[in-house]
Order: structure tokens, then sequence, then C-alpha cells
């Protein structure tokens, strides 16, 4: 079994079929070179300077994370608004559930929120890592019966070749139980030239590959997240208001400053319960931030 590649034409349906088969799909030419290139010319120095991780074997000591994005670079805001990954995240994770108030029957669609977002460069001896599910932060379980928590993207900085570490992926995995282990000769490698992207359900085993050339591989990896789930990276304490203030509304709810369709985030101002992106809108979280201190 292969990652089927589309085009960056595909529609968010057909995106959506291929992932629901096969738990993942490689889209060419995903970023635009302009894009591509804000991304290198931002992210560029500042993995240089990070080190590799203290843990090997998961984070792995010879592989260089970088997160806290959003404040490093606005080409941010693109990657997150793209079709290719926002509406299929959309299509794959906003689906209604039922509920009851007293004897009204009502439906609430999950909004969608950023999980996390890292720039992950693996270096020349770097090992893979085990199989897992990204899901697992959520402790979710599996068969999802197609209720997905997550869907992940990781976008090639540089080219991904199965000898550079290029994601390994286990196509049809995100299908199994979860007492079913995930073997190495079940994963396929992925490769892809840089500004393409592989997506995948957050039920999808898969595992950064193990570097053998000479130069790094770089990647840019982002979970687009049901909205009632804890964020995986904590956006709260990781973004200054004045940061999440100075991108446009749809991102400021993405990244977090949002209740949602289900209310869940809210804020009380003078005895009312408000959607915390009504008041980055006038400026009053700063003051109500002082207000607590
Ligand atoms: O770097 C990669 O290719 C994948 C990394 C990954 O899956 C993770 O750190 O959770
Ligand atoms: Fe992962």
């Amino acid at each position: 079994m292969t990652v089927q590649t589309l085009p960056n034409t595909a529609s968010t349906d057909e995106i959506v079929q291929v992932l629901n088969r096969d738990g993942g799909a490689i889209i060419e030419n995903f970023l635009t070179d302009a894009v591509l290139e804000r991304l290198r010319a931002d992210l560029g120095a500042l993995l240089e300077a990070t080190p590799g991780a203290q843990e090997d074997a998961f984070l792995g000591t010879k592989t260089r994370r970088l997160s806290r994005l959003f404040m490093r670079t606005t080409a941010m805001a693109d990657v997150v608004t793209n079709p290719l990954f926002h509406d299929v995240a959309q299509a794959i994770l906003a689906k209604p559930v039922k509920v009851w108030f007293g004897e009204g029957r009502t439906e609430i669609v999950p909004d969608i929120r950023i999980g996390m977002a890292q720039a992950i460069q693996i270096w020349p001896g770097q090992g893979s890592q085990p199989l897992h599910r990204d899901d697992t932060v959520f402790l979710w379980r599996h068969p999802t019966g197609g209720r997905e928590a997550r869907l992940q993207i990781m976008i090639a900085i540089t080219d991904f070749e199965a000898a550079n570490g290029g994601t390994l992926v286990v196509p049809g995995s995100h299908l199994w139980d979860d007492e079913r282990m995930p073997e190495r000769h079940e994963a396929v490698p992925t490769e892809m030239k840089a500004g393409s992207a592989l997506v995948f359900l957050g039920s999808t085993y898969h595992a950064g590959g193990e570097n053998t050339t000479d130069r790094p591989r770089t990647g840019l990896t982002v979970a687009l997240d049901a909205a009632h789930l804890r964020q995986e990276e904590n956006m709260y304490l990781t973004l200054s208001p004045e940061v999440v203030a100075s991108y446009p509304e749809h991102i400021r709810r993405l990244l977090g400053w949002s209740a949602g369709r289900n209310f869940m985030g809210w804020i009380e101002v003078d005895g009312q319960l408000v959607d915390p992106a009504e008041l980055v809108n006038d400026g009053k979280s700063f003051s109500l931030a002082q207000e607590l201190e």
C-alpha cells in the first residue's frame, strides 16, 4: 500500500474520500513558492539556534523542534487558512452532535481549532521514531467510527525522501482497533518535494523516519482539532494577547480565543458569559487580565 498523491486542484470531497479510505494523502504544491520562502526566511535562523531535544526515544536528540510559531511568522495564517487543509479539517471534524435541552432536540456542530504547530528538523544520524497516533494526546479510542479528533499536516520545507527521514505512514491504520500493534514493515516513507504536504488523520499510525543522509530534513507540522478538546500546545501561555490581537478574527478563533458554538471557553464580564473573540475585538481582554492581577 502507498500514500496517494493528489494535485492541489483536488476538491475537499476528493481529499476527504482518500483520507477516509487510507488515513493519509500527499498534496502536491500545497504552498505557493512565496509562502514557502517566507517560512524559510522566518524560521531558518531560529531553527539553526534551536538545540536537539533532550529526550531521545520519541522527540529525538538529533531532532530540532521549534514551536510558538504564530509569534514567529505570519505565514502561519496562510498555512491554516489554505482550503486544502482548513476545509478538509472542517469536513472531517465539524460533524454535528445531537443533544437534548429539556424537550428540545438540537444539533451542535463543533468548531475547529489549532492544536499545535511545530517546525521539525531531523538531522543526520537521527533514528526513526516509534510508530504512534497523534490523537494519543486526547487518549482517543479506536475504531473511531468516523469521529476523528484531529487532522494533521506535515509540510515539506525541504524535499522529503525515504533516506532523509520522510515521515513514515501506515496506510489504512486509522481503521485499526487499539489492540493491534503497528509494525515497521507496514509503514511507507513520505516522498515529496518542498512545498508539498502530507495530510493525515489523528488516528493514523506514523513516525519521523531515520535520516541516513548528510543533510537535515525540515518539515512544518500543524494540527487542526475539534475545538472542544484541549489544545496540545498551550496557546494561552505561548502567545501574548498582543500577538493574537494582531491576527484577523478567524485566526484568533482558530488559535483558541473563542468560545465556539458549544460555548466552551467563555469568560465572565459584568455578570455575562462572553465569547472571548468579542473582547479581543474591542481590546477588552487586556483590561480584563489587569483586573485579575
Ligand atoms: O517529523 C516527522 O516526520 C513526524 C514527527 C511526529 O510524528 C511527531 O513528532 O509526532
Ligand atoms: Fe506524530
